[in-house]
């Protein structure tokens, strides 16, 4: 690893560390997809985190791409992490103090403090561009929190969507959220949200749940190959629109959970943080965690399963893009 010193961007820049790796990749066009550290420090329990986080990896170097996963570590931010850090993050008994759940507000915080954190979606799309990485892998995206129009309780994934042109591919927004005022959001940010139709219809129609094949909730627009997903982020940075774009994979059909199901338990989990009184960044990790028991684990064991269906098709999509910007 070494300082990221590159003289023709401002000098704000210049506190990113990339790994020779990432930057190597980058500057010779060969595909990278970076991965968020949310999902370690506080979206799955100890040692699945760790597992996945190996796992991903590795999942990413199978399809000849290069995995580029983000944090804060000690208070620097970080593009493309070593064994040590991964650990750092997903070891609760790692250090002192707790991992701190790192959105784009969170930044001068971290770094001033010195703080190790994980990277929401926002806040790994900033870092991805900084690196001039164009594709980004996880699971599920923040949005409108159910009850939002009250509590004002909107993720700054959907913001950041509409401000950084950076490829979001993941299961859609989970069903703990309101899909359909997430959907309205990001139609008036001006983010493009592309399902992918396998040919099992009406998936593809549908944006996906999550944990489900399908939300109920219409997809803006569909894509049937790889090639087709790459040619739209190659549209978007051509035009220079500057905004992300989503694009959604139905989890696998052998680890999806059933909708009717996993509604009820996420009914329950929200009684119980109304009941708690848990807001802001605090209500995600929360209803994930009470979700994980009340299933027995098999919200995690979905969880898992798509996120690394969803690095597959991540680094499939940059391999196209690769030879579109060749
Ligand atoms: N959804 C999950 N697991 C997660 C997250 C979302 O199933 O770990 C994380 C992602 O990092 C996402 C963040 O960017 O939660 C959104 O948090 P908030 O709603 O506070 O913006
Ligand atoms: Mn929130």
């Amino acid at each position: 690893m070494r300082r990221f010193l590159n003289f023709r961007r401002p000098l704000h820049y210049w506190s990113l560390i990339v790994s020779e790796e990432v930057q190597h990749a980058v500057k010779n066009n060969i595909p990278v997809v970076s991965l968020e550290s949310t999902i370690i420090t506080h979206g799955l329990p100890y040692p699945q985190n760790l597992q996945l986080a190996h796992d991903v990896e590795q999942v990413i170097r199978d399809q000849n791409a290069i995995p580029a996963t983000i944090a804060f570590v000690n208070g620097s931010p970080k593009v493309g992490l070593n064994h040590e850090d991964l650990r750092l993050l997903a070891d609760p008994a790692s250090s002192g103090l707790p991992k701190h759940k790192t959105s784009r507000r969170d930044i001068p915080y971290v770094m001033a403090r010195g703080l190790t954190g994980g990277t929401t979606i926002a806040s790994t799309m900033v870092l991805s561009k900084m690196a001039g990485i164009k594709v980004f892998a996880t699971g599920g995206l923040g949005g409108v929190h159910r009850n939002g129009e009250v509590t004002m309780d909107i993720s700054a994934d959907l913001e950041e969507l509409s401000r950084t042109d950076v490829a979001v591919v993941c299961s859609g927004p989970k069903s703990i959220l309101d899909v359909p005022r997430t959907m309205e959001y990001l139609e008036t940010k001006g983010v493009p949200v592309n399902t992918f139709n396998d040919g099992t219809a009406p998936f593809g129609k549908q944006v996906p749940g999550f944990y489900t094949r399908s939300s109920n909730v219409a997809s803006p627009f569909e894509f049937s190959s790889y090639k087709e997903a790459a040619s739209m982020i190659f549209a978007g940075l051509q035009m220079g629109l500057d905004n992300g774009q989503l694009f959604c994979i139905p989890p696998p059909l052998e680890s999806a959970l059933d909708l009717n199901f996993i509604n009820s338990v996420i009914e329950d989990a929200l009684r119980e943080a109304k009941h708690l009184k848990i807001s802001g960044k605090d209500v995600t990790p929360f209803l994930l965690d009470k979700i994980y028991h009340k299933t027995n684990g098999k919200s995690v064991e979905c969880n898992t399963q798509f996120v690394l269906n969803n690095a597959k098709i991540a680094s499939q999509i940059a391999t196209e893009l690769a030879n579109l910007t060749k």
